[in-house]
């Protein structure tokens, strides 16, 4: 097998390429590859050597495939002190984007340059890792302590310039890549620039007083994750101590965290998102329909969250309302929120102000004849949405992509009402829309393999993570919803306080509690539903009694202020005596004991139901995979990353 990296005299600067799709990522083969070739390049003619990568970006990272199994040399901290140690400078040409063990590489090089479009980072963190292959030691010697710790406890790559503005990039380039690369080092040679290890750089001043700060600000971020704490650990012996004694520091600490089960489980989310994006059965090549334009149908705080997530990917949305005054209430929620994202410096503001010409409104669905994909956005009412369907069907051109973003109707009942039931398919964003990432795609029994990869491709445009799903009631995530909720109402009764059950489960790592999840989204929504069926459909009293008496007293959740908690000006949840006094006589009326639970048994109970759940959710094939299923409880409910998803968890505990 040829190597993934190739070597190539240009007059006296030596160019190693390393070309290994899809990301360069530095498998064996490209550690081995690069070792031979920086060694082989010593004893030739060259002067100076650049390294750069072929394909989409540069060296994305260590091989996440190989982590885990047993390590082949050569190491990459080994590769990396050789390409330091170099006679000859070395010079890093970045493109795409350089991260984790890629950037490391980089950062062994004497000197960095990229085009102004690349991004660095080290993404480690996010895989429950930290860099290890020198990234903690040498960064903090170029861009300080300060910088060194945002950048890495963070995970978030920055674009090159800001890259330069801390000292990581020595120089843009603009135009081609490798040929600015070969004219720089031809200058660094003509000007005698000399072999300038990062790592012996010294570290600029800092405030002693940052690191224990810092412990502080991660332990309270990352809610029980192991690797920010030791990510603040590594930077502080970079600042205060000897490289090599730093690097010791930096591998042990990197080796904990490998074999922690906190990044098995989050590197096992790496790769169920990717796999996420894959359909069984749906053909590579199947074409894709072209999106350029998109309707959306109500204005409320789903279907404006959805406009803004297309306008942010650069798409003209056309919002509908039933009426100028309900319009006019739509797009100024948008404009607030755009306003709040350039207030937060997520955007600025010619960014914020070009999205938010893309939405545009109007009351009168002949606005939409000419889109190329509608998502029905309106309340939770199946006649309503069938009329709107039937309204579409009539205005929209044809192949148009009809979509519902229903977060429970049957979408081949809503598809039948039209004429084009293979258009249908369902789009189920997640509140607030423009934030989560999740997106549930649901497949129809007659949905046509070209509009489900259209969605599946548009998804990633709009930088969801898609999640393909069968049609049952509540899709994937709110189905296994019903029983988790259901059980925290058993563990009330039995003898759990509202806020027992949340803390447990917040301190297992969910983002919020069961409790405080219902209050969020309105216990109203809950008992509306339950009114629609029959006692038989309703199941067990036990499973809702508590949440129908709050609601018969007025307690709707945060938005009137009290629920299962009661909530002060800042919306901050306190424990009511008045919902303990109902809970008692509740399990008194339903002749349920109580008793003292224990946390663990909290958390076995609850994450049982989901688990459980999903499990019936795999065998009716709702969900093509395992994995699947823990992409949507990690991206769309606040499960901890850190475990892997429910169904992960529970085959690995
Ligand atoms: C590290 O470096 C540790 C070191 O500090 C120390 C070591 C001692 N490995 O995302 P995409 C695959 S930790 C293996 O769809 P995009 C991916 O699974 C690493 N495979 O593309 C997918 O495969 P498939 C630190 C990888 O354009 C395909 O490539 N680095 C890796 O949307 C395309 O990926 C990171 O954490 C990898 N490192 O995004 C960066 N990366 O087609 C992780 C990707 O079979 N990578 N694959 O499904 C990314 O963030 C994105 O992939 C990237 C491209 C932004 C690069």
């Amino acid at each position: 097998m040829s190597s993934p990296v190739s070597y190539r005299l240009e007059g006296s600067i030596g160019v190693i390429t390393v070309d290994y799709p899809p990301v360069n990522a530095l498998s064996q083969p490209v550690r081995k590859g690069l070792l031979d070739t920086v060694s082989a390049a010593q004893n030739d003619a060259s002067a100076a050597l650049v390294i750069l990568c072929a394909g989409r970006t540069f060296i994305a990272g260590a091989d996440i495939t190989e982590f885990g199994k047993p390590l082949k040399s050569p190491w990459l901290p080994e590769l990396l002190a050789a390409i330091e140690a170099s006679g000859k400078i070395v010079i890093a040409a970045i493109h795409g984007t350089a991260l984790g063990g890629g950037f490391e590489t980089a950062l062994s090089a004497h000197y960095r340059c990229a085009l102004a479009s690349a991004r660095i980072g080290l993404p480690e963190v996010k895989l429950g890792l930290l860099p290890g292959a020198g990234g903690t030691q040498r960064t903090p010697r170029l861009a300080g302590v300060q910088a060194s710790l945002d950048l890495i406890t963070s995970g978030t790559p920055i674009s090159a310039t800001e890259g330069k503005a801390l000292g990581l990039i020595d120089r843009i380039i603009d135009g081609d890549l490798r040929e600015g690369a070969i004219a720089w080092a031809n200058e660094l040679v003509a000007e005698g620039a000399p072999v300038r290890k990062s790592s012996e750089q010294p570290v600029p001043e800092f405030d002693p007083g940052i690191f224990d700060a810092y412990r502080t600000e991660v332990a309270r971020r990352a809610r029980g994750q192991i690797a920010p704490g030791h990510i603040v650990n590594c930077v502080e012996a970079a600042a205060t101590q000897s490289f090599e004694a730093g690097m010791a520091i930096e591998r042990a600490a990197f080796t904990e965290c490998m074999d922690s089960p906190q990044s098995a489980g989050m590197r096992h989310i790496f790769f169920a998102e990717r796999t996420a994006a894959k359909v069984e059965g749906l053909a590579k090549d199947t074409p894709i329909r072209p999106v350029a334009t998109v309707g959306v149908i109500g204005g409320g705080t789903m279907g404006g969250g959805i406009a803004m997530s297309f306008a942010n990917a650069g798409i003209a949305v056309t919002m509908i309302e039933i009426n100028d005054e309900a319009l006019q209430r739509g797009l100024s929620i948008i404009d607030r929120n755009y306003g709040g994202s350039v207030k937060r410096g997520k955007l600025s503001e010619s960014d914020a102000a070009a999205c938010r010409a893309l939405i545009s409104g109007s009351t009168d669905y002949a606005a939409l004849a000419d889109v190329d994909l509608v998502i029905e956005a309106v309340f939770e009412d199946p006649e309503l949405k069938k009329t709107i369907f039937k309204k579409l069907d009539g205005v929209c051109k044809p192949g148009a992509i009809l979509a519902t973003n229903t977060s429970y109707q049957d979408v081949d009942a809503i598809a039948a009402v039209t004429n084009r039931a293979e258009d249908v398919i369902g789009m189920h964003f997640f509140s607030p829309a423009h934030i989560m990432k999740l997106l549930e795609v649901v497949r129809g029994a007659k949905t046509a393999d070209d509009v489900l990869a259209t969605v599946m491709a548009l998804a990633k445009k709009i930088r969801k993570v898609p999640v393909v799903s069968g049609v049952c009631y509540g899709f994937i995530g709110n189905r296994m919803l019903r029983p988790y909720g259901e059980t925290a109402q058993l563990l009330l009764l039995e003898g759990a306080s509202p806020q027992q059950i949340d803390n447990a489960m917040e301190s297992w790592g969910m983002a919020m509690g069961p409790l405080r999840v219902f209050d969020l989204a309105g216990l109203d929504v809950g008992y509306k539903a339950r009114q629609a069926l029959s006692d038989d459909e309703k199941g067990d009293p036990k499973t809702y009694r508590i949440p129908d008496l709050l609601v018969e007293l007025g307690r709707m959740g945060q938005k009137s202020g009290t629920g299962f908690y009661t909530y002060d000006e800042n919306r901050r949840a306190k424990p009511d005596p008045a919902v303990d006094g109902l809970i008692e006589i509740a399990a008194e009326d339903l002749g349920v004991e109580r008793r003292s639970i224990k946390d663990e048994e909290i958390v076995d109970r609850l994450i049982s139901a989901l688990v459980d759940e999903g499990r019936k959710i795999l065998a009716e094939g709702i969900a093509q995979r395992s994995s699947d299923i823990d992409v949507v409880y990690v991206y769309g409910y606040g499960f901890p990353a850190s475990r892997g998803g429910p169904m992960f968890y529970a085959d690995n505990r």
